[in-house]
């Protein structure tokens, strides 16, 4: 029996190797997103699929296994390090145990292009090399703010006696502003909201129609804040194994991709007008609590990445953000 097995097993790999003929010496990557299959937050980088498997044919394919039911979300950056996944599209508010400056890419100052031209992205891509033993490749979402969504209306920046769904990305901010918060990823929002367990939630300005989350929300405070950050990590073994060719061919979509982002503010206003024709209304805070608002979101945000990380994170504060 055993032995049937084995030479069974003997046969099928030699036919799978027939099988793929031409193709044997083709690499395949594989391909998780943290963010669902299809919405805003995945589709620049399933774009960047498209191109490296166009670009890449019998050299390198990247397999495309899919959202946040592949790999939860928190664990998806860890599963790249350890090589579970190679490519991963994941906000650096998902891996911000592991490497707390990857708190600090919200806080950028500048678009994708820029950072890459004044030594920003060296550095971000170095930290992740050292502390995460990843390649950071581009920036996929970016140049749109988040936004604080909400049941109950605020007249002003104090959130006490409200209960909100956060992520690292809002935690500090939302509690220096009186409110009790709650982590969830985002599979969890739209039960939390149903069930009456939050009062509100962080997300950027896009996507909330993708996870239906317009049913059960009823209102969006302006001024958005910090900057939406999504990231392609590539398992950096598998990084250095790659071939000039191949790595030209990853580098070029990676360019795509960060040029596609800057054109993520058309969008955002789109899914504003959205969100007002699905009868979300917008609580706009009056000018001078605008600025206490966005001066404690980032007064909130810079100490947590400082508090943790000191000199890395002053370093990376100088080369992300504008005097
Ligand atoms: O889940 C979140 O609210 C979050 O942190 C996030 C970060 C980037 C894009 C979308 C959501």
């Amino acid at each position: 029996m055993r032995k049937r097995t084995i030479l069974a097993a003997g046969l099928g790999a030699a036919l799978g190797l027939w099988a793929m003929g031409a193709n044997a010496q083709e690499r395949v990557l594989k391909a998780v997103s943290s963010f669902n299959e299809g919405s805003l937050q995945s589709v620049n980088f399933e774009q960047f699929i498209d191109e490296v498997n166009a670009a890449g044919k019998g050299l390198i394919r990247i397999n495309y296994i899919g959202g946040p039911k592949a790999v939860p979300p928190f664990e998806l950056a860890n599963a790249v390090r350890t090589g579970v996944v190679d490519i991963a599209n994941v906000t650096g508010a998902f891996y911000s145990k592991t490497m707390p400056e990857a708190d600090a890419l919200k806080l950028s100052e500048m678009p994708g292009p820029e950072m890459r031209k004044n030594g920003a992205w060296a550095y971000i891509n170095e930290l992740h090399n050292a502390k995460l033993n990843v390649w950071y490749l581009a920036r996929s979402v970016d140049n749109i703010p988040f936004h604080l969504y909400l049941n109950k209306p605020i007249e002003k920046p104090d959130l006490t006696g409200l209960r909100i769904r956060v992520t690292p990305v809002y935690r500090d901010f939302f509690t220096a502003l009186g409110a009790t918060v709650m982590q969830t990823s985002p599979g969890e929002v739209y039960t939390a909201l149903e069930r009456g367990v939050v009062d509100g939630y962080g997300w950027p300005i896009t996507g909330i129609f993708d996870m239906g989350w317009q049913e059960r929300t009823k209102y969006r405070v302006d001024p958005g804040f910090y900057r939406v950050d999504v990231g392609l990590l590539v398992n950096l073994d598998v990084w250095k194994k790659l071939s000039d060719k191949e790595k030209d061919i990853m580098n070029k979509a990676a360019l795509a991709v960060e040029e596609r982002a800057l054109k993520l503010p058309e969008l955002g206003q789109e899914e504003a007008k959205k969100q007002a024709a699905a009868g979300l209304q917008t609580i706009t805070l009056k000018e001078a609590d605008a600025k206490i608002w966005l001066a404690k979101a980032k007064e909130t945000g810079w100490k947590t990445v400082i508090d943790q990380a000191p000199e890395t994170g002053a370093k990376l504060k100088s080369l992300i953000t504008k005097p």
